[in-house]
């Protein structure tokens, strides 16, 4: 078993439970006829022909058995009981099992194909989990509207921070050919929620939007649109330079606005619903409209403007950093972007990372969830684990996730970052959640079986912000493995506890973007030769003799002040920053006493050993779980957990090593050294690491 089948796996159930199955699933009743009723159909074939053995046909009218897809009207027309459902929304639904004549039927209840689409994913879903379909009673509908992922995808098939081989999207062959990926990669989606893609790395090639690329894009769209997901693209903001022959890419220059205008004409004709634009600007080096003294709420009007009359929108990132700032990286989103408070034009939404550096494995939540109220935002995170030890260290996302949704902005009580997204400014039609996704072309798609679960639990979140991935993970576990107990209750718990043992053995206590230059994997915390000042780690740890930390209090940076008052005066004295923010927050000397009596230096080694204990115990957790895996996916991961523990080995050797060179303090006593010299460490390159372009 190779992984391909995601958690849509559709394996036999065991045999009492076939038979059974096979009597609740005897026809397939659905009134309605569309694509997506079609693309339901054909998925409730293949799942339950899969589980029960048997493909319920299609039929018209309601016996007991039947599993009936419909309206609150086409279900009351076939005689069944049930109520208008304005609860569920647009894509909401219910799955019901109910009596039926002497029989019980099963209810899926929506009020629209795609809710409908979405229940049926979710039935089998459920009855992978080891549910009947008959006893169901269930009702969810999306809290945010916008669930997307965002690919890194660049044209010539690399993936920008890919660790899962080379990108999905067989740009060459398209349009003409529809790799049935395309199709399994759709069905996955929806299956999760998913309604909407980036195909195109934000660090974009104009490339992407001339006519040849447009038709390729509008291929994808076809594929996807039953799925209910829209395609977007990254727009690269001097496009009207490089593919329009103009001078300018200047927002307010007429000539730029009716480039992007025709541009956007030429793209809904290719694809009538092209979701909008997703624009890095003035980041990285990428061009924007501070380029032409124009605001980022300037630059993205002239793209806003094109795409309205579309009922397109604009996804405008806030990851900057372009300008020099040297005091705090930390501040500079909220110092562009807050200002511009109610300043964007209607239909843009600005897209902020989940926390003010970038994808850390700990991140206090961005202070613009705080602050940009008059404005739709939505919150990006990161499914690749580009500092997390790639594809192959077992870090389940869901916790880090659940921890920044569930952060509370004012600091006194709410709104929490979830509610931010979901009130969408007043306009709830513009919250959402953009991943960077983990897919490549490798079979199981995210290059790792424990990293489907990451895109998994990603698009859960995205559909409900307020549930715990501790539930998801549960959820995901039996239905990619085994419902089995003695399986899930271990699996869960190596997977919850994955997250921290990441932070203990990398960056603990606050400490952040300790990774080695440019790939980002590994240990380099001595880093401090690089062009720009906030590429280095010793930027952000700062430690010396004295201390270690980064002061972000009115004495340093001051970027607490960016947080409501409450939480910033919390912030502000280090007894009352939790502590596994400190560093971050705050300069401590070494022998700064944390809360359980340690020193900081002892606290900050133990926490390290501890990440690399946490990584043994998962190892031999697993190895304890053969029983109750198939060998493929067994031995990978096993293979996977002997590389983390030697991986955390090294980043917790690297690491104190090099805190002892500057801190000169002895290592605490029963601790062991690490296994070599602090040269031996900084001499380590990894050239050919992948997923940097
Ligand atoms: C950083 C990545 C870089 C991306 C950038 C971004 O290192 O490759 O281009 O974020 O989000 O995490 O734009």
């Amino acid at each position: 078993d190779d992984g391909y089948d995601l958690w849509l796996r559709y394996r036999p159930v065991a045999a009492p439970a076939r038979a059974a199955l096979a009597a609740q699933a005897r026809s397939l009743v659905i009134p309605g006829r569309s694509a997506t009723l079609d693309a339901a159909a054909a998925e409730l074939r293949r799942g339950l022909g899969g589980m029960a053995g048997v493909a319920p046909p299609a039929a018209a009218t309601l016996a007991p058995g039947a599993i009936l897809l419909a309206r609150p009207a086409e279900a009351r027309r076939l005689g069944v009981a049930v109520a208008d459902a304005p609860e569920l929304g647009r894509e909401g639904f219910r799955l019901r099992g109910m009596a039926w004549r002497g029989g019980r039927i099963t209810l899926v209840l929506a009020n629209s194909d795609l809710g409908l689409l979405y229940g049926a994913f979710r039935l089998l879903e459920r009855i992978e989990a080891g549910e009947r379909p008959d006893r169901i009673d269930f009702a969810t509908a999306p809290h945010l509207a916008l669930r997307m992922l965002d690919h890194w995808d660049n044209l010539d098939g690399g993936v920008e921070r890919g660790y899962a081989g080379h990108s999905i999207w067989d740009w060459w062959h398209l349009p003409d050919r529809a790799d049935p990926r395309y199709t399994d990669y759709a069905r996955a989606n929806a299956s999760i929620g998913i309604n909407g893609t980036v195909l195109n790395n934000v660090n974009a090639s104009a490339e992407s939007l001339s006519p040849r690329y447009i038709a390729k894009a509008a291929a994808l769209a076809d594929i996807f649109r039953p799925y209910g997901i829209k395609v977007y693209l990254s727009a690269r903001f001097s496009a009207p330079i490089e593919l329009g022959g103009l001078k300018t890419a200047d927002p307010l220059d007429p000539g730029v606005r009716a480039w992007w205008r025709a541009k956007a004409d030429e793209i809904y004709r290719a694809i009538p619903d092209f979701g909008g634009f997703l624009v890095k600007a003035n980041s990285e080096g990428q061009p924007g409209p501070q380029d032409y003294h124009r605001s980022h709420a300037e630059g993205a009007a002239a793209l806003a403007d094109a795409v309205r009359p579309h009922g397109g929108v604009i996804l405008y990132r806030a990851f900057v950093y372009a300008h020099d700032n040297p005091e705090d990286r930390a501040k500079q989103a909220y110092d562009d972007f807050k200002p511009l408070d109610g300043r964007f034009a209607d239909n843009v939404i600005v897209q902020v990372k989940n926390g003010p550096i970038d994808f850390q494995p700990r991140e206090p939540f961005h202070p613009l969830f705080g602050a940009m109220l008059r404005t739709p935002l939505m919150m990006e995170v990161q499914i690749t684990k580009e500092y997390l030890g790639f594809a192959t260290h077992l870090v389940y996302l869901g916790p880090l996730f659940e921890e920044v949704l569930r952060s509370d902005t004012s600091g006194a009580g709410g709104p929490s970052v979830a509610q931010v997204l979901e009130r969408g400014a007043g306009r709830p039609g513009l919250g959402g959640m953009a991943g960077v996704a983990n897919i490549g072309d490798d079979r199981n798609w995210s290059g790792s079986i424990f990293d489907q679960a990451n895109w998994f639990a990603f698009g859960r979140l995205a559909w409900d912000p307020e549930a715990s991935s501790e539930a998801i993970a549960r959820e995901w576990t039996a239905i990619s493995f085994t419902p089995d107990p003695r399986f899930v209750t271990p699996v869960v718990a190596m997977m919850m506890g994955s997250r921290e043992a990441a932070v203990n053995y990398m960056t603990p206590l606050g400490l952040a973007h300790q990774m080695a230059t440019g790939h980002h994997y590994g240990p380099g915390p001595w880093v401090h030769d690089l062009a720009r000042p906030e590429w280095n780690p010793t930027y952000y740890a700062r430690a010396d003799a004295d201390g270690i930390g980064f002061d972000r209090t009115a004495t340093g940076s001051n970027a607490i002040a960016q947080y409501a008052p409450d939480l910033a005066r919390r912030l502000a004295d280090p007894r009352t920053t939790p502590e596994a923010l400190l560093l971050w927050f705050h300069h401590l000397p070494w022998s700064y006493r944390l809360a359980d009596g340690e020193t900081l230096w002892e606290g900050l080694v133990r926490h390290y050993d501890r990440g690399v204990a946490s990584v043994a115990a998962m190892r031999r957790q697993w190895a304890a779980l053969a029983p109750y895996v198939d060998p493929e996916r067994f031995a990978l991961t096993e293979t996977y957990l002997a590389i983390q523990q030697r991986e955390a080995q090294w980043w917790r050797d690297a690491s104190i090593a090099y805190w002892r060179s500057v801190s000169h303090r002895p290592l605490p006593a029963n601790v062991a050294p690490p296994a070599h010299d602090l040269d031996y460490y900084e001499s380590l390159r990894f050239p050919y690491a992948p997923g940097h372009i």
